[in-house]
């Protein structure tokens, strides 16, 4: 049975701000899942908290809102668990680059195959406007009244120098390009990150929409550019002040984490009798006492 985004909808209505940036985001989502060809029951939405990590309740699939800064590890843990479903893993710029950071590295080099939308607005928008890892020096929240004094974390570079093989940028209000991003990543064998400028347009009235579009280039407009080019990806990153949306890296040769672990059944462990007989729980027992 063919699916459209309408499968993927719930009755449950967000309660997002009026031009939240992650309807958009949440729009994009049930859009490529139906396009990739899946059913509601073939994806996990995992999320961690912030305004952003309602998203996993919004859609009309698997869903689990997890703790802050922790979707990737339940992420993980549900794809090798059952390697028959697409799994997001998503949440926002706090989550995934301050508190979940060191998770963001580690699942960039493991190279499992999930997709990570980060929804990046520079500020915690949940807790009311505090500086985020993304948010730039100077910036002024209730937080930081006489402005940042730390630099914004350059995300997408950070992410090639460790190991990404698929690493994109967009813009929430991009729609069509933003749900072909996600396709991309998830069709993508191995570990996918998408970064979406989606704005908080309560507490951050500095990257705006209209902030976006002046900044923004599109990768497509750049002559020459090429994907799999791993330098010409940095020199663009850095020349552009990651101001760039696009697939901006792509690596389609290394393998996934699930391609090269050893003994990582073809059938999926959620669907395996994992019951032991009576002799062999005696078995197991003795053995540890
Ligand atoms: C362990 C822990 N520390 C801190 C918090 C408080 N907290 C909730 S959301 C959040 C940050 C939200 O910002 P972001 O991840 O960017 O999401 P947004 O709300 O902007 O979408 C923080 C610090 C928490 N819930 N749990
Ligand atoms: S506070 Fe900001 S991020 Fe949160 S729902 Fe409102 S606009 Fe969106
Ligand atoms: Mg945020």
């Amino acid at each position: 049975m063919t699916t459209t985004f309408k499968d993927f909808r719930n009755n449950v209505k967000p309660n997002w701000c009026p031009g939240c940036g992650d309807f958009s985001v949440q729009a994009a989502i049930q859009r490529a899942a139906a396009n990739v060809g899946l059913q509601p029951d073939n994806l996990a939405v995992v999320s961690g908290i912030g305004c952003s990590g309602r998203i996993s309740g919004y859609i009309n699939s698997y869903g689990f809102h997890g703790i802050h800064g922790r979707s990737l590890p339940i992420a993980q843990g549900v794809k090798m668990a059952n390697r028959d479903l697409t799994v997001i893993a998503s949440g926002g710029d706090g989550d995934g680059f301050a508190i979940g950071l060191g998770h963001t590295i580690h699942a960039i080099r493991r190279n499992i195959d999930i997709t990570y939308i980060v929804m990046d607005n520079q500020i915690y928008g949940l807790t009311k406007g505090q500086t985020s890892p993304r948010s730039d020096a100077g910036f002024v929240t209730k937080s930081t009244p006489e402005g940042s004094i730390e630099s914004s974390l350059s995300i997408m570079e950070m992410a090639i120098s460790a190991g990404a093989t698929f690493v994109a940028q967009s813009f929430s209000t991009d729609l069509k390009d933003l749900t072909a991003l996600i396709e991309a990543g998830m069709n993508h064998k191995g570990f996918s990150l998408i970064n979406v400028f989606s704005p908080c347009v309560t507490y951050n009235k500095v990257n705006t929409y209209d902030w976006f579009k002046q900044n923004l280039t599109k990768l497509a407009t750049i002559d020459g550019y090429d994907p799999h080019n791993r330098e010409l990806a940095m020199q663009t990153l850095m020349k552009h002040n990651s101001l760039v949306t696009g697939l901006i890296y792509q690596n389609q040769e290394q393998k996934s984490y699930q391609e090269v672990i050893k003994g990582y059944s073809e059938s999926p462990l959620s669907k395996q009798e994992l019951a032991i007989d009576e002799d062999e729980f005696n078995k197991l027992v003795a053995e540890f006492m």
